[in-house]
């Protein structure tokens, strides 16, 4: 598959691939949309996701708009033991990175399973939304997602134990991700 640069080492190849049709095929997970073509899976950066931020401060028409122009991304189902350099590795592939912001546990202070990345500019972001939405980091497949922007008080995990909501519901990773 082509990568971001030209390599092919950090492309997921798609499992249980859906319906196909000229060199690749589509597996739609929710409204998010995956594309296979060859070994790669592509994102499709046009399709938001069904994520809405309830502390959102604003209409749904805004929150939209916030995404479709947002130059920041959040990434989730990532490994508690995955570090900001490693986060850092993997999402330069994309383009400049302003800044990451690792979610931690409001408990503990450690990292919780997700983070944000901050690009300069709104092509680096739908770069990472498309590229690098599903690849293998530590073993999870990551979940890339455009987000509306960061405040202080996001990285905090929301869940009652410290972390993440979802993950007081969830048994394993995401199987919807690919
Ligand atoms: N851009 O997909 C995302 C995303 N997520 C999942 C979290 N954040 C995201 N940002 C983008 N895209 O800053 C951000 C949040 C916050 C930080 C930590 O990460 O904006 P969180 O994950 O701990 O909390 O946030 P969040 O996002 O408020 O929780 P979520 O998953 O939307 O859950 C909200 C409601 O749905 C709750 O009422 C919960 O009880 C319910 N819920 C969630 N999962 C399930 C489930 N599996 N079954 C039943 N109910 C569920």
């Amino acid at each position: 598959g082509v990568g971001l640069d030209g390599n092919l080492v950090w492309v997921v190849p798609a499992r249980n691939c859906g319906e196909l049709d000229e060199g690749g095929c589509v597996r739609r997970s929710r409204r998010e949309v995956y594309v296979r073509f060859g070994g790669a899976v592509v994102k499709d950066p046009s399709k938001l996701s069904p994520y809405r931020d309830r502390r959102f401060p604003g209409t749904q028409e805004e929150f939209e708009h916030a995404l479709q122009t947002a130059t920041t991304v959040y990434v989730g189902n990532m490994s508690f033991y995955t570090t900001e350099e490693q986060v850092y590795e993997l999402f330069s592939r994309a383009g400049e990175i302003k800044k990451i912001i690792m979610g931690l546990d409001k408990n503990t202070k450690t990292p919780c399973g997700f983070c944000f990345v901050l690009y300069y500019s709104r092509e680096d972001a739908e770069d990472a939304v498309k590229y690098i939405s599903g690849t293998i980091l530590d073993d999870r497949p990551i979940r890339v997602d455009f987000d509306w922007g960061f405040q202080e008080g996001r990285q905090w995990g929301r869940g009652r134990s410290g972390g993440q909501v979802r993950d007081e519901y969830r048994t394993d990773y995401d199987p919807d991700i690919l």
